[in-house]
């Protein structure tokens, strides 16, 4: 079976605790049972991480492209947070990775701050989400299946 890899960045540890009407009401622990009940239905296995450091991100990065090298990757969810509008080591490391990945926000980042319109990851990834809240991630499990 091969693993999904799901990566959370910087304060999406706080999920369910402040901005409910941006980012809705569930924790990052009800987030990974949702991953888990979609990676059941498509027959992988879950991997759910968060980190709030770039570097550590980076690093799973190209963990990633390890297992992907070896057959084992389904393939990546990000959600790289506030990382997405500054971040040129993530885009470099999915670039430099060759990974499948799909850029996932919660919310609607178009329809928020001018600050969060610009994505340094959306160039590098295979698909971009935003805006269907924490179910958004049950649907990119779902696209990574369709692009196995
Ligand atoms: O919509 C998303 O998923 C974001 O990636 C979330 C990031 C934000 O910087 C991006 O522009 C869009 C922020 C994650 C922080 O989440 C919190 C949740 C609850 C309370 C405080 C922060």
């Amino acid at each position: 079976m091969k693993t999904a890899l799901i990566l959370n960045g910087p304060n999406l540890n706080l999920l369910g605790t402040r901005e409910p009407a941006v980012y809705g009401i569930q924790t990052l622990a009800d987030v990974q049972a949702l991953c888990q009940t979609a990676c059941a239905a498509q027959g992988f296995v879950l991997d759910f991480r968060q980190s709030n450091s770039e570097g550590t991100l980076v690093d799973w990065i190209h963990e990633a492209g390890r297992l992907q090298a070896a057959g084992q990757l389904a393939g990546v969810v990000l959600n790289a947070g506030a990382y997405t509008h500054t971040s040129v080591a993530l885009h470099d490391a999915i670039k430099g990775t060759g990974i499948s990945l799909i850029e996932l926000h919660i919310s609607n980042v178009h329809a928020r701050e001018a600050f969060r319109h610009h994505s340094f990851i959306s160039p590098a990834a295979k698909a971009v989400m935003a805006g269907f809240g924490v179910q958004g991630y049950a649907l990119a499990i779902a696209g990574l299946a369709g692009l196995q």
